[in-house]
């Protein structure tokens, strides 16, 4: 089935929530990778409500009724403590709502599922950053969300995807997708192979880490693009973190190193012109010290000085999975043109490139900023 046909009851599915008033529409939305996410406009006594409605990808999620488990179980959590604090928590967190009979998630007649979250309005999602404040905004509302997490019981949790991050694995894949050349494909990326089979070892380092005990797991989000967070419209404020699919234990150093891929980058993560790609060391400071000061005194020391191989190994591992997509046939991320994630692959190598060439600075910035 294609994604359309997956698609086709949407409005289904919106009438099974029984939001109030009549539907003006419901289209696509936003710029995700994974879900297929709608905007719907309802209409009640004259005045337009919006809501965003989510086919969740059960390919990726292979068991949506846990999945929803732990959003539910995490947004509770988060309200609780934004109440402590005198926050409004219709904003600074993701709302599921329950369909006409209690559930948090509605399977239509071909199986498909979806779910409802109230919109967050007034606010914005980024693919790019405008301004080194927004970057900021999103590091301290990420290490935010961390610092919150501490409390939180992790055994609650489903692991949604098994060994998410977990990067020797995802090395083990990516040689196993070569090996099959399932599309044939193989041969027109010799060098990008290579690429990723001669940084081998750095792909092992913060695993080694975890496994010695060096460095603690947590529970973090894993997913910590600049988008999946939402900036107030009027004060530029970070005010919500978003896209809690893969809220698991994991490790800080991965979720500092995610935002850094997508958001140093002066590039887009699909940039076609690869002289656009390098690392922003200014939103390099920028974000370490956002994070930091989020997550408050949270991190141990061999953490900190983690964070420049926290950003090498993320970006190393997502451009491997986009090479393993282009590989397998592209069949995980959602693509919009002919070697979409080929290019993706191609900006994440150009972008490690430079990190090479960065890294006693970006060391240097870390080390600097260690005390905030
Ligand atoms: P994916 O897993 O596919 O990335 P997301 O949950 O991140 O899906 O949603 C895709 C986009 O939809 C986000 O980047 C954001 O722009 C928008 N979005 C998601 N949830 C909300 C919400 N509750 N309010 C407003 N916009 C939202
Ligand atoms: C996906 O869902 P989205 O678009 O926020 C992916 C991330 C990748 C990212 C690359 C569940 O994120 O792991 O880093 O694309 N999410 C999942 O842009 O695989
Ligand atoms: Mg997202």
């Amino acid at each position: 089935m294609t994604r359309e046909e997956k698609c086709a009851n949407k409005l289904e599915a919106v009438q099974a929530f029984r939001l109030p008033g009549k539907i003006l529409s419901c289209e696509k939305y936003g710029n995700g990778h994974i879900n297929d996410t709608f905007l719907v406009i309802m209409e009640e006594d004259g005045a337009e409500k919006r809501y965003i409605l989510q086919r969740m990808n059960q390919d990726v999620f292979k068991d949506p009724a846990k999945l929803m488990n732990n959003i539910v179980l995490v947004t509770d959590f988060l309200k609780e403590k934004i109440r402590e604090r005198g926050g409004d928590v219709e904003r600074e967190t993701l709302n599921p709502l329950r369909t006409a009979d209690g559930q948090s998630f509605y399977e239509d007649s071909i199986g498909s599922c979806w779910r409802v979250y109230t919109f967050i309005t007034d606010a914005v999602s980024l693919d790019q950053v405008r301004t080194p404040e927004d970057f900021y905004q999103s590091a301290v509302t990420f290490g935010r969300f961390s610092g919150q997490m501490a409390s939180f019981d992790a055994t609650q949790l489903t692991e949604t995807i098994p060994d998410f991050h977990n990067t020797p694995k995802r090395f083990e894949t990516f040689c196993a997708a070569v090996e099959a050349d399932v599309c044939n494909r193989a041969a027109g990326v010799r060098e990008e192979i290579a690429f990723y089979e001669a940084h081998k070892d750095d792909m092992e380092y913060c695993a080694g880490l975890l496994a010695k005990g060096a460095i603690p797991l947590r529970v973090t989000h894993n997913d910590t693009k600049l988008n999946n967070i939402m900036l107030d419209m009027k004060t530029g404020k970070g005010i919500c973190v978003i896209d809690l699919d893969t809220v698991m234990p994991g490790l800080s150093v991965f979720d500092f190193g995610d935002s850094i891929r997508f958001g140093a980058n002066t590039a887009v993560e699909d940039e076609r012109d690869l002289s656009k790609v390098s690392l922003s060391l200014e939103l390099f400071e920028t974000y370490v010290k956002g994070y930091l000061e989020g997550c408050g005194g949270a991190l141990t020391d061999e953490e900190i000085r983690l964070l420049p191989y926290g950003a090498k190994n993320m970006t190393l591992e997502c451009g491997m999975r986009f090479l393993t997509d282009y590989l397998q046939g592209d069949t995980y991320f959602m693509v919009h043109r002919e070697g979409h994630n080929l290019d993706r692959a191609h900006t994440q190598i150009e972008l490690v490139r430079d990190m090479e060439r960065k890294w006693e600075e970006m060391e240097k910035v870390v080390y600097a900023n260690k005390g905030c």
